[in-house]
């Protein structure tokens, strides 16, 4: 009698257990869909890169693949080369893969209407990043997080017009950027608001050079021989441009910074060291480094916070007056 007492026991004991090891498999396994919403799983960001065109562009792509690692977020990274063909065929595929996110800077401001639909049809919250867009739908995306190109273009022209003499006759030559890109755009508008008021300086040509170093120095080169002496001023929308006129300026024989002025953005390192050198006079901060802002925006998104339309980034002007302290600080 008592070893069948304890037999029974026995067997209400494992069928007890067994039941709650049951209960605790069922309740644990979830569909990939329930998993990706778990707050404690790591969020997936699509980034789809425009290209590696300059020193700035590989930073911003180093800075957003840190702040992913840092943060513990699974980054999903392609590039698309300067292709914004290529660049909507990775977000088409971001798409497919259902990411969590997708985040790209749109290589030319027009052109992403169609994809953007397709995201947005697909639930997928879209962050512009670094240039701006032109939609039809301002919901295709939830975030821009940059810079203000515009006023970067204005803080460019007010160093010029207030470290020069109104009497003295300048003439600028541009090196502009990626035709149709948001930053070249936007540089030259804001540069031109301010020297309207200006009747002194005028520009003598404008030309893209890609915000493309081998492009800057090929073109300034072209403007020497078309222009000679009569340059007195290089616009360059980008710090890497500028660094290829410098070059060429010094190959034909003047000195950049003093008979040719040099003014450019981005305040890359490099950039900086010139200023120092008296090759450059100033550059416009657009900071690259938007990986651990882009992250941080990712996260509020899923948690549903409502965000602000526009992250702005704060940014300084580097000229010989800062660059002393500000060089060390660099690091791009
Ligand atoms: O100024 C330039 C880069 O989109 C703000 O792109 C960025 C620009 C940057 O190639 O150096």
């Amino acid at each position: 009698m008592a070893i069948f007492k304890s037999k029974l026991m026995l067997t209400v004991i494992l069928v007890t257990i067994f039941a709650v090891i049951g209960f605790l498999l069922i309740h644990s396994a979830k569909s990939p869909e329930q998993s990706i919403k778990n707050q404690s799983a790591p969020i997936i960001i699509g980034f789809a890169q425009l290209g590696s065109e300059s020193a700035w562009r590989n930073a911003n792509t180093d800075s957003v693949k840190s702040a992913s690692t840092d943060a513990g977020v699974n980054l999903i990274f392609k590039n698309a080369d300067g292709s914004q063909k290529v660049q909507k065929q990775i977000i088409q595929d971001f798409i497919i893969q259902q990411v969590d996110v997708i985040v790209f800077p749109p290589l030319v401001a027009d052109g992403w209407d169609d994809i953007l639909l397709a995201a947005k049809e697909a639930g997928i919250p879209v962050i512009v990043s670094d240039r701006r867009i032109e939609v039809k739908r301002p919901d295709l995306y939830s975030v821009f997080v940059g810079a203000d190109f515009v006023s970067e273009g204005a803080k460019a022209a007010n160093w010029l017009v207030t470290n020069t003499s109104p009497n003295k006759k300048l003439n600028i030559v541009e090196l502009e950027g990626l035709a149709g890109s948001s930053p070249a755009v936007d540089r030259a508008k804001g540069f031109r608001q301010v020297i309207a008021g200006h009747p002194n300086i005028n520009f003598v040509d404008s030309v893209s050079g890609d915000f493309i170093k081998v492009r800057g120095k090929l073109e300034m080169k072209k403007l020497l021989k078309k222009h000679g002496r009569n340059i007195n001023v290089v616009f360059a929308h980008n710090d890497d441009m500028a660094l290829g006129a410098i070059e060429a300026i010094e190959e034909y024989g003047l000195k950049p910074g003093k008979d040719i002025l040099i003014i450019s953005v981005d305040g890359e390192r490099a950039a900086l060291q010139a200023i120092k050198a008296g090759k450059a006079n100033v550059s416009v901060e657009c900071t690259p480094l938007l990986g651990p802002v882009l992250v941080q925006t990712a996260q509020r998104l899923l948690k549903g916070e409502k965000l602000p339309k526009q992250i702005i980034m704060e940014e300084k002007t580097f000229t010989i007056k800062n660059v002393d302290k500000e060089l060390p600080l660099r690091t791009y």
